[in-house]
């Protein structure tokens, strides 16, 4: 595909419209936390709770925490592999930790000796391997990178949101007066960007986390950083100071698509990192409903997972994977390249509670996306005989499920201002079928 093949060019303008195209068009992408902590499993002293955050809730000392980094050893890991999971989901983009908030670096990062390649003894270059894969099978390579919380890094001040006491890098930096985040930003954001955006080929996010330290002369630096190396890189708004491409909304999905762009970002069970211990996986069935539910309200879905300290991406996830992409090879056309609802009354009206929390009321079982001359329906439930919609901005000249047969056109009326749409007796045998309007010329 052209734009994996495509050099970067250094210092073009590239307008706001033309970056954000593939973005917008792509709607599913797969996270991956992967890092030193993976191979903990979440355990550590007994407690299986832990995540991508063990260096800070199991309170080790970085000393210690360096020690067990040294042990990450993910023979396992085979990034074509990975890519063809994602690519087989139906997902376009992919973006990987370079560095959490422990500050260990997944890619040999000449700027940092905190890293997989100083630290270990696996001698490959993971996102080097990763960005290879992407580039060769057509999907997006992306990135995230913690800013606002290194716990290796001494000038890194401990957060308002952090508890004191709690804190990694209180514990082994305690003065805080000493901490100055420009010395940690000019000797290790900055250079790593720089890395990554060099180093890796074509990047389509630079995807940010955590800036409430960032001021805005440093966001906006980082951003003319990242125009400059590669001007056609989308930046997520976690950049800081509403400085990025596009808003991130972690864990959930809003009740309207007000933002533009947007994404939500959201894990298989209950956590980020691999978690041995967590069994709470949500169904295909839930997770294709959460695509349908973002993209009808113009977003993008960027879903995780958590591979093993291995490389190994837990089964779980790999065959809940395949069967959101035997959804998607049926019903890719309803998503990919979609807008949004050309209704709303689906999405329910907020309203406000007695306590005064908003609540949203009056949802219906059933999503709607669109295209040009097209308008999709995404069944949650299949309702008894007919389907009644709000008025359609045009004239249905067909109506058919699809992946069924092509014969089967359904019969439309319309009756006032709503149109009804007669389904069959048998409904199809897979979950959250799709209507296809199309719409006459
Ligand atoms: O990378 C994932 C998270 O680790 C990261 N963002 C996503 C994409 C993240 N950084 N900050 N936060 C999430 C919000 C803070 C959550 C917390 Fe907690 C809840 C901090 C303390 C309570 C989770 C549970 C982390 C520690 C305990």
């Amino acid at each position: 595909p052209s734009f994996a093949d495509e050099p970067r060019s250094p210092n073009k303008v590239v307008d706001q419209q033309t970056r954000m195209q593939w973005f917008r068009d792509a709607k599913f992408g797969m996270f991956i936390h992967w890092g030193a902590y993976s191979q903990a499993g979440g355990e550590w002293n007994g407690e299986t709770n832990h995540h991508e955050w063990l260096q800070l809730t199991a309170k080790i000392p970085l000393a210690e925490y360096t020690e067990f980094a040294k042990s990450f050893n993910p023979t396992r890991f085979d990034a074509d592999q990975w890519v063809k999971i994602a690519k087989d989901a139906g997902m376009k983009y992919l973006v990987i930790t370079s560095k959490h908030h422990d500050g260990f670096a997944m890619y040999d990062s000449p700027s940092s000796d905190h890293d997989i390649a100083d630290l270990t003894q696996f001698n490959r270059d993971p996102l080097k391997e990763l960005a290879d894969a992407c580039h060769e099978h057509g999907v997006h390579f992306c990135v995230y990178y913690s800013l606002g919380r290194d716990w290796e890094d001494p000038d890194v001040p401990t957060g308002r949101g952090d508890k004191v006491g709690f804190r990694s890098n209180l514990i082994d930096y305690p003065n805080e007066s000493e901490k100055d985040f420009s010395l940690y930003f000019e000797r290790k954001v900055k250079p790593q960007v720089r890395e990554l955006l060099t180093g890796y080929g074509p990047i389509g996010i630079m995807w940010f986390d955590t800036y409430g330290l960032i001021t805005k002369e440093q966001s906006l630096e980082l951003k003319a950083l990242i125009r400059e190396l590669q001007p056609e890189c989308v930046i997520n708004q976690r950049i800081g100071h509403n400085l990025g491409d596009y808003k991130v909304s972690e864990q959930e999905i809003p009740a309207d698509g007000s933002y533009d762009p947007w994404e939500s970002c959201i894990t298989m069970n209950g956590h980020w990192g691999y978690n041995k211990a967590d069994d709470n996986w949500k169904s295909p069935e839930s997770m294709v409903r959460s695509l349908v539910d973002i993209v009808s309200k113009g977003g993008n879905f960027l879903l995780n997972v958590g591979p093993t300290g291995e490389g190994v991406i837990p089964e779980p996830s790999v065959q809940r994977l395949v069967a959101i992409g035997d959804w998607m090879d049926v019903n890719g056309e309803a998503i990919y390249g979609c807008g949004p609802t050309p209704f709303g009354d689906e999405l329910g009206k907020k309203v406000k509670d007695k306590s005064g929390k908003t609540r949203v009321v009056g949802k219906l079982p059933w999503r709607a996306t669109t295209k040009p001359g097209k308008i999709y329906v995404h069944l949650f439930e299949w309702p008894a005989g007919e389907l009644s919609l709000p008025a359609i901005p045009g004239t249905i000249e067909d109506a058919r499920i699809l992946g069924m047969d092509i014969n089967a056109s359904l019969e439309v009326n319309s009756i006032g201002d709503r149109t009804t749409i007669r389904l069959p007796d048998n409904r199809p045998e897979w979950a959250i079928p799709v209507i296809c309007l199309t719409l006459a010329e």
